[in-house]
């Protein structure tokens, strides 16, 4: 375990992060400075509306999480694997989780070092994406997708008396789970939700009615687009207590989307919170790369889109959470300033705020 102590300069060039990258020990770095909300420029006089939480590793897919009054941070471990980069996402092979703690966002981060790895996880092929956690039970649970010894994305859950692990992952897959993106919203009746799946490499396109077609491509421009599934997880949060359901996105006058809607219709990365009471599922529009909300009364849904939440990164990929801490909201996400490439991700947090009516205000992340 190592605390990084925060000590970037607000506008630390990119070129001197990677230069002190380079020179540090694995495993220690320093964190930037993550309540900054003004705009820093790096040496090639990119912007950036936030610097990475951490730079000795690099991290992607936060799904960030208050635990015991401390903020934890569930990220994916991004490493070059040299893979060539494709569609299907072939160059996301990620082999382990580390997860990232702290008091309050600006303060020190905490690397609790390997809290799974791949080799550990007994029915895990390879590619180990974007997780997410929850607690209950006195224990802590980590939800993680990776393909199959079959190549087909499923969903596992690992357990923990801690929330930083280490964690021990359940001899098979979540029954009946399928893709990726899994997102644990516990309700405040103290029913837990997953909501998960993601098109393209998330092979999301291959199941329809619950039953998986390798044949299956991606939608056409004029087809319906392929929506989010999400179930009701059982007391034990190791299977699902109900049936696997699409989850309805609407537009703005109560139509689904079509494929060609892609710069608002799901992609991946479903992110679910509650505020002032309403539900508000969130998610990246993948090849248009926003990150975009819609809400609804139920956790069922439906939920009908209402905006934008984050513009595009730095990178390809666009994933989130919010969570509120002390009063106040957050976004985390991820871009690629420290590496420039596509599967070298950095996670990121800013302030997030909600207009009167609810509606969250849009972010620019580089200005
Ligand atoms: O990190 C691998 C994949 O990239 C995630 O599962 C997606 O959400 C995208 O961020």
């Amino acid at each position: 375990m190592r605390t990084l102590q925060s000590a970037f300069a607000l506008a630390v060039p990119v070129a001197l992060t990677c230069l002190c990258y380079s020179c540090q020990p694995a495993g220690s770095s320093k964190a930037a400075d993550s309540t900054q909300t003004t705009v820093s420029a790096d040496s090639s006089g990119k912007k950036y509306l936030s610097q990475p939480l951490v730079s000795h590793i690099h991290t992607a897919d936060p799904s960030a999480h208050v635990f015991n009054g401390r903020i934890y941070i569930y990220p994916s471990h991004d490493t070059a694997t040299g893979i060539p980069e494709d569609d299907l996402g072939s160059h996301f092979d990620m082999k382990d989780f580390h997860i990232l703690s702290m008091d309050a966002v600006g303060g020190p981060v905490t690397d609790h070092g390997v809290a799974l790895d791949i080799k550990d996880i007994p029915w895990a092929g390879r590619q180990l994406w974007a997780p997410d956690a929850a607690f209950a039970n006195g224990t802590y649970y980590l939800y993680f997708p990776v393909k199959d010894k079959k190549d087909i994305f499923r969903i596992g859950v690992a357990t923990s008396d801690k929330p930083e692990g280490p964690f021990k992952a359940e001899p098979a897959p979540i029954p009946n789970s399928y893709s990726i993106d899994p997102c644990v919203f516990r309700d405040d009746d103290g029913k837990f939700y997953m909501y998960f799946g993601g098109i393209w490499g998330g092979q999301l396109q291959r199941w329809n009615n619950n039953k998986y077609d390798s044949t299956q491509g991606n939608r056409k421009a004029d087809d319906l687009a392929i929506l989010p599934r999400m179930a009701i997880l059982s007391p034990d949060m190791k299977h699902f207590g109900g049936p696997v359901q699409e989850v309805k996105l609407l537009d703005e006058n109560g139509q689904p989307y079509h494929e060609k809607d892609n710069d608002k219709r799901f992609f991946e990365a479903a992110w679910m919170h509650k505020y002032k009471g309403k539900y508000y599922f969130s998610y990246s529009t993948g090849d248009t790369h926003n990150l975009c909300y819609a809400t609804g009364d139920s956790p069922y849904g439906p939920f009908t889109y209402k905006g934008v939440i984050l513009k595009p990164v730095e990178g390809w990929t666009s994933h989130h959470s919010i969570i509120e801490k002390d009063g106040k909201w957050y976004l985390f996400y991820h871009d690629v300033q420290l590496s420039g490439k596509t599967y070298l991700r950095n996670v990121k947090v800013t302030e997030l705020h909600y207009n009167e009516d609810g509606a969250i205000q849009t972010i620019n992340p580089s200005v």
